[in-house]
């Protein structure tokens, strides 16, 4: 058993798949009758599928029927998944393999900690999964971040401890998701944005060596 383990989230850390869900939610409001811009979407970084169509439908003041909310949800979905089809590992976000490569070769455990209910079929796509001891998504949780329910199931199936854990999320509510595990939370994006972390990085090109060996207790 390692005395440490890493959890990455996935949109926005391993693959920028937020532009794909950009796209489905903005085909879906027009189609509504409405606009949705990409400053729009920030909003929607890290938050589930329902609560998204909550806050697009608050957006364009539409109102709907259960059947219709449940309706729009599969349409939004199979649009996401028409995009996603067509990913390749080309779409890794930049050192992610490394970082990954690093730590599978030190023997440290790997959980995926991310809201969607894709998760595995993208890593799939982009041939990263095997990478992952444990995968928690959007299909094992019942409470969205920032409630640090997923990662707490990320560090029980690890089976390492919640002090024991860093955590890589590029969203304001998994940072506060991790902090309230208590994880290490390390962000990545703008430091402005993402202040509450523990450390922030711009990306992963920015990680070195010597800071994932000394979280990794190595
Ligand atoms: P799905 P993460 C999140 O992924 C996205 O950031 C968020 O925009 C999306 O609504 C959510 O997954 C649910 O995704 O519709 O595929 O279940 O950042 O937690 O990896
Ligand atoms: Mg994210």
């Amino acid at each position: 058993m390692s005395e440490v383990g890493f959890i990455f989230d996935l949109d926005g850390v391993i693959v920028d798949t937020a532009k794909y869900h950009y796209l489905a939610w903005k085909n879906l409001a027009n189609e509504l009758g409405f606009e949705f811009t990409k400053e729009q979407n920030e909003l929607f970084k890290g938050v589930s599928r329902k609560r998204s169509l909550e806050l697009l439908l608050e957006m364009g003041n539409v109102k709907a029927t259960k059947e219709q909310f449940d309706a729009w949800m599969a349409e939004k979905n199979q649009d996401y998944l028409a995009y996603i089809e067509k990913m390749d590992a080309s779409e890794i976000l930049p050192d992610v393999p490394k970082v990954l490569e690093f730590l599978k070769s030190n023997v440290i455990p790997i959980s995926l900690g991310s809201a969607s209910k894709n998760a595995k079929p993208i890593l799939e796509k982009v041939d990263l999964l095997s990478y992952f001891d444990t995968i928690v998504d959007g299909n094992s949780v019942s409470k969205a971040k920032p409630d640090p329910e997923v990662f707490l199931i990320a560090a029980e199936k690890l089976r390492v401890l919640p002090e024991n854990c860093i955590v890589f999320e590029d969203a304001v509510a998994g940072v506060k998701a991790a902090n309230a595990a208590n994880m290490i939370s390390i962000g990545i994006g703008d430091k402005e944005v993402l202040r509450e972390a523990n450390f922030v990085f711009e990306d992963f090109t920015e990680i070195s060596l010597d800071f994932l060996k000394k979280l990794a207790k190595i």
